[in-house]
């Protein structure tokens, strides 16, 4: 014990390697159009390859400097401009080393007293998307992924209805109901039955054909359900929705919800950053008369995961009285400071990810002008893309785009001219697992297909990444033709 139980000096010049690998494998060939997107490999191949087993002896520095430049190279380039396939891609140099710092900073925004920088970047960061929602007061917190922002805004409101139900469990609520749209976000299900509602108590209202719930649907749906017996609680509104990308007519959902007193959520959590753009905020026309908002700045703005904002209209402390448990270790109330600082307790996480920082980092090097370029970028390079797709032959578009999600077919040579029967659909609809496989197996470039309803397998193409150029459109385009010629 009389010397230090870690080699420091070994351990500076092992980190000096590996932010060299970081660098070279990393960043710059994680971001450069001339590498593969991924390098695919067979589960059980990747499993030799990587060597998994966890040994009695340790290694050396070179071998484990290896394993670093292996798990950067056999990864997935998330960060290349030709990754298409997720509500976030890219990497933002900025962002980057606000994660780097995080991390080596290895705290947890819970009280002043251990992230005092985290804690009061959180506090300005979160006034400034609640700003951008159109509140000057409020509140809210970073949640691990904007499912659990979406939970919390259930629980919260279940609390501030019932506050009872903080301490006597739903035992004796009434049956609550809660509505969201038929293209809403699955964390409603799943936050349902997590907080012991039921998924049965979720009511799924009708959408119209481009994604968008009906707010005379979901008036239907609560005076059925209160007529049922049950009492609804909570409507989540969603604002670009995941596969679709539509976003629900808050302004008239707002209506609905004053009328029947009910809590009103805007899952922005892909759509969100929409209001960052003059051009483009009136996607979101309304989201001010919210309770609360799921906005995941780690989608659109490239922040990194994760990035989930929750936040709240509320500047009662209703946060605080939901999840605080008032641990007396961590939250005395006799410290020498503003105890009101020590906001962890609004979370029912103890340690969390100080995610605000790498925002606050990222806004301070582009400014909210540059955050707003970021958008509409995005937008342009799907514009673009759209009337790519309507010139060409073979692509059929599922819907016009609202905002940023390209949902398109490819129709092989070999079945065009064959629309509308069953056959061709049942055909059709194993297009683009068969496209995927080989744009995969290739590694030429990464773009996500699903089923929707009655919709057989369509691709949905989403540029986030402002690394994206003309020519990667095109390129895109030009592969799924090659990769489909012969289907
Ligand atoms: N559930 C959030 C988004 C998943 C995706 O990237 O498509």
């Amino acid at each position: 014990l009389d010397v230090p139980g870690l080699d420091i000096a070994a351990g500076e010049e092992f980190l000096q390697e590996v932010f060299q690998v970081l660098l070279e494998e990393g960043v710059r060939k994680g971001t450069d159009v001339t590498q593969k997107v991924c390098d695919w490999k067979e589960p059980q191949e990747l499993r030799e390859l990587l060597d998994l087993e966890l040994r009695n002896d340790g290694e050396g520095q070179e071998r484990l400097l290896q394993r670093c430049r292996d798990v950067l190279r056999l990864s997935v380039r998330t960060g290349h401009p030709r990754f298409f396939n997720q509500l976030f891609s890219g990497l933002d140099h900025h962002a980057l080393a606000g994660r780097f710092l995080t991390e080596t900073l290895n705290t947890t925004p819970y009280t002043y007293e251990v992230a005092p920088v985290l804690l009061l970047m959180e506090e300005q960061v979160l006034a400034k998307l609640r700003e951008l929602v159109g509140w000057s007061s409020g509140d809210g917190i970073f949640a691990p992924g904007g499912s659990m922002s979406n939970m919390l805004a259930m629980n919260v409101a279940r609390f501030q209805r019932f506050p009872e139900s903080r301490s006597r469990g739903n035992w004796d609520l009434p049956r609550l109901g809660l509505f969201a749209s038929q293209e809403s976000h699955y964390s409603i299900l799943k936050g349902a039955a997590l907080l012991g509602i039921g998924t049965d108590n979720v009511h799924l209202v009708r959408t119209d054909e481009r994604g968008k719930m009906i707010p005379e649907e979901l008036e239907k749906e609560i005076q059925r359900v209160k007529a049922e017996g049950s009492e609804p609680l909570f409507v989540c509104a969603t604002s670009g929705t995941t596969v679709l990308g539509s976003f629900d007519p808050l302004d008239a959902i707002a209506d609905v919800c004053a009328r029947h007193g009910l809590w009103l959520h805007v899952d922005a959590a892909w759509g969100g950053s929409a209001l960052l753009s003059p051009q483009l905020r009136h996607l979101l026309a309304g989201i001010h008369r919210a309770d609360s908002v799921t906005w995941n700045p780690h989608k659109l703005l490239m922040v990194g995961l994760q990035c989930s904002a929750f936040l709240l209209r509320d500047s009662s402390g209703l946060l605080q009285r939901c999840h605080g448990m008032g641990a007396t270790y961590l939250f005395q109330r006799d410290k020498f400071y503003d105890v009101s600082l020590d906001t962890g307790d609004k979370s029912p996480q103890c340690g969390r990810r100080a995610d605000g920082l790498k925002l606050w980092i990222l806004w301070k090097a582009v400014g909210t002008r540059g955050l707003a370029r970021r958008v509409e970028r995005a937008f342009a390079a799907t514009r673009y893309l759209l009337e790519q797709v309507k010139r060409r032959e073979g692509f059929q578009l599922v819907m016009e785009p609202e905002f940023l999600n390209l949902c398109f077919w490819f129709i092989p040579p070999s079945l065009r001219g064959q629309h509308s029967s069953p056959e061709f659909w049942d055909k059709l609809g194993k297009v683009a697992p068969a496209i995927k496989e080989k744009m995969m197996r290739r590694g030429s470039m990464m773009v996500g297909y699903q089923p929707h309803g009655s919709r057989v397998n369509f691709f949905r193409q989403i540029i986030t990444n402002p690394a994206v150029t003309r020519r990667d459109l095109d390129f895109f385009l030009d592969e799924i033709q090659e990769l489909g010629r012969d289907l």
